[in-house]
């Protein structure tokens, strides 16, 4: 293994943090290549709860390096506080390297996201309000402001000063919001950039330099395949690549430094923020597995929407993402349902459709075709063998293997390290 990446192949959460501190064990190098601290990432290190959202998960492994790609956007203020938070828990996070190339979300960035979002009414996307989609928005316009230039107030205040103008005329046009004064946030920003300095570099460099010593390296997807900017509910989506792909253009590196791309799924299917969601429960089933697993946002605490397996969209996942294994989490949640169905493919007009429809209005019209499979009431928390397994849910495994097309590297039947399974 030289390069392996870990992507969601649903709507994020699907225990991606889990199964990269597992990795990260093995890895030289931790990459995020996309996305901020719009990511939440739960981890179990000795019995302790971590939540992180902008540091990747490489940070607990204090000889590897955990690097923040290009492709991310870092709130430098946000950054520092999770630091903060981590080095009280014990954690050093010497470790940590930022793309100088990595764009910045000031503070306009969030208010116009949780202004715009707001405007939207029932169209809104649901966004966690970081000010992600903002940041990347004045990257792609090319007006937007780098890590690097936090370390130059010669290349910082013309920067600023012309960004922010034109934000405080659309704050205060559109939105009728104060205008934000420039001096105080050209300070703030400049102590963050002294202070972040030792981290900040070419880390593009320094992947490919470990990609020429053959080193491990663990490229981290932050959310997943069905909030992917391309591939995923248009326009209900992140502003990024979480997908296999986003990797090397979120750090820098070309497709063959890539031999590896694990999909994590969850063994029933959650949703935070708005879009369609073709197998979403609405009943006691979609209560019971919320409160059985604790399915709530980590970085809003917004409760999540959630639904049997998709296989519809698990094969979509698979094929753009470039899957060579699956990684099935939360099998334990299933746990005491006498029925559990599985999304083979939908009903549209009366026709039967394998693939994911580019059509919103198609899809929210669409009708699950389901699979229905016998449950199981053992509890699993303490299996560690898939062949320990009850035999319904060593049944429910193939089956996700063969309507997935993609096999399985591990299953997870609990949160804690110790309960993720590898299969070889
Ligand atoms: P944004 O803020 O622009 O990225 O929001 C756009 C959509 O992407 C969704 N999104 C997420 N979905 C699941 N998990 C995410 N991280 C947090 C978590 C979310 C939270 O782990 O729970 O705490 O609410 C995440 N980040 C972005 C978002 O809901 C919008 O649908
Ligand atoms: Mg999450």
């Amino acid at each position: 293994m030289a390069g392996i990446v870990v992507v969601g192949s649903q709507w994020g959460d699907e225990g991606k943090g889990k199964l990269t501190n597992l990795l990260a064990a093995e890895a030289d190098m931790v990459v995020r290549y996309q996305g901020g601290n719009n990511a939440g990432h739960t981890i179990y290190v000795d019995g302790h709860k971590f939540e992180l959202s902008a540091i990747p998960s490489g940070i607990f492994a204090a000889d590897k390096l955990a690097v923040l790609g290009n492709g991310t956007v870092v709130n430098p203020k946000a950054l520092l506080a999770e630091a903060a938070e981590l080095q009280q828990e014990g954690v050093q996070t010497d470790n940590l390297r930022i793309s100088d190339r990595a764009h910045v979300i000031f503070p306009y960035h969030q208010l116009l996201d949780q202004l715009v979002d707001e405007k939207k009414g029932d169209q809104k996307i649901g966004t966690t309000g970081k000010g992600i989609g903002p940041a990347y928005m004045d990257k792609v316009a090319r007006i937007g402001i780098r890590m690097i230039d936090l370390l130059d107030e010669a290349e910082l205040r013309p920067k600023l000063s012309y960004v922010l103008a034109e934000k405080n005329e659309i704050l205060e046009k559109i939105y009728h919001h104060e205008p934000l004064a420039l001096e105080p946030l050209l300070d703030e920003y400049l102590e963050y950039g002294q202070k972040l300095k030792p981290y900040i570099m070419d880390t593009a460099e320094l992947i490919n330099a470990a990609v020429q010593k053959q080193q491990r390296i663990l490229f981290e997807g932050a959310q997943g395949a069905m909030l992917d900017l391309d591939q995923g509910t248009y326009p209900y989506v992140t502003s990024s690549s979480p997908v296999g792909g986003g990797a090397t253009i979120g750090s820098g590196v070309g497709p063959t430094a890539i031999q590896r791309v694990v999909g994590v799924m969850k063994a029933y299917t959650s949703r935070v923020g708005d879009g369609p969601f073709p197998t979403e429960l609405f009943d006691a089933t979609g209560d019971h597995i919320r409160e059985v697993a604790h399915e709530y946002g980590v970085v809003t605490g917004r409760p999540r929407r959630i639904g049997w397996l998709d296989t519809v969209i698990m094969r979509h996942a698979a094929r753009i993402g470039g899957f060579t294994d699956l990684a099935l989490n939360s099998l334990d949640v299933l746990s005491g349902l006498p029925t559990i169905k599985i999304a083979v493919a939908y009903q549209l007009d009366g026709k039967r459709i394998e693939n994911y429809p580019a059509s919103m209005r198609d899809l929210e019209r669409v009708e699950p075709i389901y699979e229905e499979l016998p449950g199981w009431d053992e509890d699993l928390s303490g299996i560690t063998n898939r062949d320990d397994l009850p035999l319904n849910a060593k049944h429910y495994l193939q089956r996700v293997e063969a309507l997935v097309g993609v096999p399985l590297y591990t299953f997870a039947v609990g949160p804690a390290k110790e309960q993720t399974h590898a299969l070889f």
